[in-house]
């Protein structure tokens, strides 16, 4: 049975995580996500650690109304690829994107995305896609 090895692990076994592809910080310079309260949707999963720091952070900066907060479930969906599913909701849909998997804010980022799709992510509400990975909180996992 042959089985595709997946992009992240290099020739000699290691695993070379995959870069963070969304990193646009949201804040006042030319090219940043601009700063406006409702327009963004953090989703994350309690099974990731790193989305318990941004969500964490949310609170401790009083973003709670400003940001509104999705869950995936931490159990992975049954499905042949790699992704998290609001399958905690009603209706297994994220009840502000209506959407079933976090893999389509990536997709509607980029239809072409190819990468892990990873929580945390903030989501830009205006075109429902990926818009940062950690909000220019933490670029560096
Ligand atoms: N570098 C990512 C780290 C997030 C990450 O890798 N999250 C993991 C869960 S802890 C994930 O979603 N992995 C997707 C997967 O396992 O396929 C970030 O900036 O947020």
């Amino acid at each position: 049975m042959s089985q595709e090895k997946p992009l992240e692990v290099s020739s000699d076994g290691s695993f070379k995580r995959q870069k963070n592809r969304f990193t646009k910080p949201v804040g006042y310079k030319k090219d940043d996500l601009p700063v406006e309260s409702g327009r963004y949707r953090l989703l994350w999963s309690p099974a990731c650690p790193w989305a318990h720091r941004i969500v964490i952070v949310r609170k401790l900066l009083g973003l709670e109304n400003a940001i509104s907060l999705g869950t995936a479930s931490p159990i992975r969906p049954n499905i042949n690829r790699v992704d998290w599913e609001f399958s905690l909701d009603e209706g297994g849909k994220d009840p502000v994107l209506g959407i079933k998997y976090i893999s389509e804010v990536y997709k509607n980022a980029d239809p072409e995305y190819d990468g892990r799709p990873t929580v945390p992510v903030i989501v830009d509400m205006i075109n429902r896609s990926a818009g940062t990975r950690c909000s220019g909180l933490d670029k560096n996992t």
